[in-house]
């Protein structure tokens, strides 16, 4: 039988909003298939004529006798896969918490432009001496006071931002990386949450994926 699910990504060395979108269908535990659109050579001008935003994440469900039916754009397919698999828990339970993952992950994917454009997600790579600007670094001190928030108020019981992972957690992962890549000064908080993400056995696979599609490219090329 083959998988309800089709998730179209982009490179997974790059793609931050696709691993975003990943990152939550492995948190329901159902399996589904990628289809993967290299960013460095033409397979980025058919996500065009695939996705219907032209972009990916996005995510093709299949149905009997009729045509499969899309959703795209990280936050509606996390919300999305979060009705449909409700014993998953991809959200927390309790209203209070779940207001608050709602909110720092609304306020990772409609903000933190500065961060986004002067550190792109680059999973392989270490940038020494990164200087930042005074807006990126406004957006690296909000990063870490929702996530020492988050861990304060509502992440007793696990090493994630609600303790258990949730969506809120597939939101951030990608920022995880960029601290890492560019070397931004983590408080302890942050360093700690840093260590649960790359820990993540979801985390591990994908960024062996990103390793791998690297080394394959850079073979490629010489
Ligand atoms: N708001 C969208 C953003 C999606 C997005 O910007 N995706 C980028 C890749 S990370 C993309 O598909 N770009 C098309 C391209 O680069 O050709 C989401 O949350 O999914």
């Amino acid at each position: 039988m083959t998988n309800a699910y089709t998730l179209l990504i982009g490179s997974r060395n790059l793609s931050s909003w696709s691993l975003r979108g990943w990152l939550a269908l492995k948190l329901t535990g159902v399996p589904f298939e990628t289809k993967l659109f290299s960013f460095h050579n033409a397979e980025r001008a058919q996500i065009a004529t695939e996705s219907p935003s032209g972009m990916v994440p996005s995510l093709s469900i299949a149905r009997p006798g009729q045509a499969p039916f899309w959703v795209w754009d990280s936050l509606a397919i996390g919300e999305f896969l979060a009705e449909t698999h409700p014993s998953a828990h991809l959200w927390p339970a309790d209203s209070f918490a779940r207001a608050r993952a709602r909110s720092v992950s609304a306020e990772m994917h409609s903000g933190f432009a500065d961060l986004r454009r002067t550190c792109p997600m680059n999973i392989v790579k270490r940038v020494e001496n990164h200087s930042l600007s005074d807006e990126t670094k406004r957006n690296v001190g909000r990063i870490q006071q929702l996530w020492r928030e988050c861990r304060h108020d509502f992440g007793q019981s696990g090493d994630f931002l609600f303790g258990a992972l949730s969506l809120a957690d597939c939101f951030y992962a990608p920022v995880v990386t960029r601290f890492i890549t560019y070397g931004v000064a983590m408080d302890e908080t942050a360093a700690a949450y840093a260590d649960a993400i790359t820990s993540w056995a979801a985390m591990k696979e994908w960024t062996e994926g990103a390793t791998q599609e690297e080394a394959t490219r850079k073979q490629g090329s010489n």
